[in-house]
């Protein structure tokens, strides 16, 4: 787990020309599920817009989710931003999070307003972004290997031990991989798929976007990640080639929630509308974050893998975000799939 603490915000404010202490403006205990780039730069711009106090912490998203579960009866976070929204629903669901309506709703797109009405209010879009993988092509052609193009590649006996994606249970990359997979090829298929993939899987890691950093650093040849997440090796000049799958790919509705029994719900709320502003959205490439943001008024960074060109499959946020149905695929990849001997 990393952690970052934005502490001395008096110094933020001061820069701002914010007037007043940061003990008048408030604090806001932030749960971040992006890349801790992002994280830092949302927390420190939301200081410098309204000099409250925020505590930062960064996690996956299923870990994110797991934490709120267990503080459920004493809650720390006030609000959660970003990650994959199946586990924001699933947490809605729960009544983990609480209903909102922003005044931001009328600038946002259809799909982000999908998350919200399919949550019935406790969750809404702020980013989307397809899935896909990465690979290394100075380690691919080392190897001497045909450029991976579709799924179906990647469990060919040739990337034994060359593919590494992260764990679903922490990662919310992950999670939509492993939906994904149920949805594009049937779920008899889709686990013998999973199957297959594990024996050339190298490292379950943590956190989504990991796989992608090991392939930048020539530690895997290939990383099963958000397209994005690949984008921003490449655009940082590492050797990834960015692969949108032949047979067609699932994606996510990054999300947002206020956490249920917030301590600082006033705070949450200006939070969130900030998030949804176009020129905060629009901030996002300052940090490498390649997504699609959710404010029709804000033009997705020209690094964005563009979603209209990607074959998207029709993914069913409303059942993939379940409660019942997260909580069994979950069960049923670690007994069947990761508990297979390698
Ligand atoms: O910010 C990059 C990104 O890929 O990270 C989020 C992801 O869920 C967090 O990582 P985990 O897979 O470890 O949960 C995505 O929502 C986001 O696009």
């Amino acid at each position: 787990m990393r952690t970052w603490m934005l502490a001395g915000t008096g110094l933020a404010a001061i820069a701002s020309g914010f007037v007043g202490s940061a003990e008048a403006a408030g604090r806001l205990t932030l749960y971040c599920a992006t890349d801790e780039a992002w994280c830092q730069l949302m927390a420190t711009e939301f200081e410098k817009a309204t000099g409250i106090d925020v505590a930062m912490t960064r996690k996956s998203s299923g870990e994110t989710f797991a934490q709120i579960k267990a503080e459920k009866d004493n809650p720390k976070g006030d609000i959660w931003w970003g990650g994959t929204g199946d586990p924001h629903l699933q947490a809605a669901e729960e009544g983990l999070t609480d209903v909102y309506e922003s005044p931001m709703n009328g600038e946002l797109h259809d799909w982000a307003l999908a998350q919200y009405e399919v949550s019935g209010g406790r969750t809404v879009g702020i980013y989307a972004g397809a899935l896909g993988f990465g690979y290394n092509t100075e380690l691919l052609a080392q190897k001497g290997l045909a450029a991976p193009a579709c799924w179906a590649d990647l469990i060919k006996p040739e990337y034994k031990g060359e593919v590494q994606m992260a764990n679903p249970n922490s990662s919310g990359t992950a999670y939509t991989a492993l939906a994904t997979f149920v949805q594009l090829m049937g779920e008899d298929k889709g686990f013998e798929y999973l199957k297959a993939l594990h024996a050339n899987i190298n490292q379950y890691t943590k956190s989504g976007s990991a796989p992608i950093k090991a392939a930048a650093q020539g530690e895997t040849m290939v990383g099963i990640v958000f397209q994005h997440d690949a984008v921003t090796m490449k655009a940082g000049g590492a050797p990834i080639a960015v692969v949108s799958p032949c047979e067609g790919t699932g994606y996510e509705i990054g999300s947002m929630s206020i956490i249920a029994g917030a301590r600082n719900v006033e705070e949450a709320e200006q939070f969130y509308d900030f998030a949804l502003k176009a020129d905060v959205q629009t901030k996002a490439r300052e940090a490498k974050s390649y997504q699609v943001p959710s404010n029709k008024n804000a033009p997705p960074p020209p690094e964005s893998p563009k979603l209209t060109e990607i074959k998207l499959i029709d993914y069913d946020f409303a059942k993939y975000g379940s409660s019942a149905e997260r909580s069994r695929l979950l069960g049923k990849w670690d007994s069947e799939v990761s508990a297979m001997p390698r």
